[in-house]
């Protein structure tokens, strides 16, 4: 373990350490954010009301609106000279959410990283290829110095340029590969068709940025032969770190000396218990450059609090199912892409890229699943092709209980991001 004094801390002892950095965050935040203390004067609440965890329940949320009405530097608690960098979210729309590290939050950031890291096996002797853009996206720059801090060489490659990302690897004997799962499976399928997979040495694939499925988890193991493990994080509490799963993979360990979670219901606003899916919310107990109450992440997972069997008692939060805005309602059945992938990434006929397109066709909602096939040929003998398409049909109406078109489409077809992927097109929304 990177850390163990904090990742097999007694969990009494955590929870001191939470409420004792909950009570320092919400003063600090109330004495240094404007925003924050017209939000507590507003409803009479005071920075010495919050005496226990469970009185962070007071606290109003915070969400994107607020953090873009105060773009760019409105949420910052300290004066701009304090602040060593600056990263943004990409945002599609409007303005991008800023954040603001002091020295401080860097080395925290860095910490939290190289844990994640470790706890994925990740040692001073890997050779860590960064397949995440570097730039205002935290991914790049935020593996990077956890990669520096637990001492493992870092090859800050970035995101583009595929075969020479391949070249590089093969040349400079990357153990470990960074990148957004659907990035790291374009790599291994371009090394697959390259004939160079048994080139490469990688053993570790530590993936984020985006949600995946176990079915694609096993995909790319059974590709690289590498372990693949998930981290969680968003730039609104900083970036990556926030969470990450050890080898049990049984649920993505929450860095909690840092981050306080709590999974609210998504209709009710109300607190979930242990084990109850809802949305994830934040709170940072140690940022000083940008601290955030209460975040609202649309992120649907869980949390778990039993210790897990590679000895850490940090709570595990479940792999994110798709994010509340991400939910697609068809003929008002509620679908999210992830149970459509599932059942594509757990076809072997299948190749790995997939998207869907809903539209709205004379007041009814269709949805259809275009995807790759493995082998071409399959595309040209008819019977075998309407077999296939039949048995995928029938696997996505069991799972989401919907007609679903499916088309299945050659090899590279579609087209492959560096980036976050975009699944899907909802032309309802033009
Ligand atoms: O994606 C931070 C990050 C970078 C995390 C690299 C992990 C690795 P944003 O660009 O602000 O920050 O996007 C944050 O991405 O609210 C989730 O919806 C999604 N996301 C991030 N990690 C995961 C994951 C970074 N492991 C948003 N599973 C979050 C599912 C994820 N979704």
């Amino acid at each position: 373990m990177f850390s163990p004094e904090i990742e097999k801390i007694d969990r009494k002892a955590l929870r001191e350490m939470q409420l004792e950095r909950l009570k320092y965050t919400v003063h600090y935040a109330y004495e240094n954010v404007p925003m924050y203390r017209r939000r507590f004067d507003e409803i009479g609440l005071r920075p010495e009301h919050i005496r226990t965890l469970k009185d962070i329940e007071l606290i109003p949320y915070t969400t994107k609106d607020d953090l873009r009405e105060n773009y760019p530097f409105g949420m910052f608690a300290v004066p701009m000279k304090k602040i060593v960098r600056l990263h943004a979210s990409s945002g599609t729309t409007g303005k991008p959410v800023v954040g603001g590290y002091t020295r401080r939050d860097l080395d925290n950031w860095s910490t939290c990283i190289a844990r994640i890291l470790t706890m994925a096996g990740a040692t001073d002797e890997d050779i860590f290829h960064v397949a995440f853009g570097y730039g205002l996206f935290t991914g790049g720059f935020g593996l990077h110095y956890g990669v520096e801090k637990l001492g493992a060489t870092v090859v800050p490659v970035s995101s583009g340029n595929t075969e020479r990302q391949l070249m590089l690897m093969k040349d400079f004997g990357a153990t470990a590969l960074i990148a957004t799962p659907s990035y790291a499976m374009y790599l291994a399928e371009t090394a697959k068709k390259q004939g160079i997979l048994s080139d490469l040495k990688i053993r570790l694939v530590c993936m984020g940025a985006e949600a995946s499925t176990a079915e694609m988890h096993e995909a790319l193991q059974k590709l690289f032969g590498a372990l693949p493990t998930e981290n969680y994080g968003l730039t609104e509490v900083g970036g990556p770190g926030v969470s990450g799963e050890c080898r049990e993979k049984a649920g993505m360990h929450i860095n909690e000396d840092m981050f306080y979670p709590e999974i609210i219901d998504m209709d009710h606003n109300r607190v979930q218990g242990e084990g109850e899916l809802g949305e994830m919310v934040i709170t940072t107990l140690t940022k000083e450059g940008m601290p955030v109450l209460r975040y609202r992440t649309k992120d649907i997972t869980s949390i778990t609090y039993e210790p897990c069997r590679c000895g850490r008692t940090l709570a595990r939060m479940s792999r994110v199912i798709g994010r509340t805005d991400d939910m697609l309602i068809i003929r008002g059945v509620n679908v999210f892409p992830s149970q459509i992938e599932s059942v594509l990434m757990g076809m072997d006929e299948l190749g790995k890229m997939y998207e869907i397109v809903v539209d709205r066709v004379n007041y009814m909602d269709t949805i259809e699943v275009r995807v790759e096939v493995d082998d071409a040929s399959l595309l040209t003998d008819y019977s075998k092709l309407e077999a296939l398409v039949a048995k995928i049909k029938h696997n996505l109406r069991v799972v989401l209980q919907l007609d679903v078109k499916v088309k299945l489409v050659e090899p590279f077809s579609i087209p492959r991001t560096e980036g976050k992927v975009k699944r899907v097109t909802d032309l309802r929304k033009k």
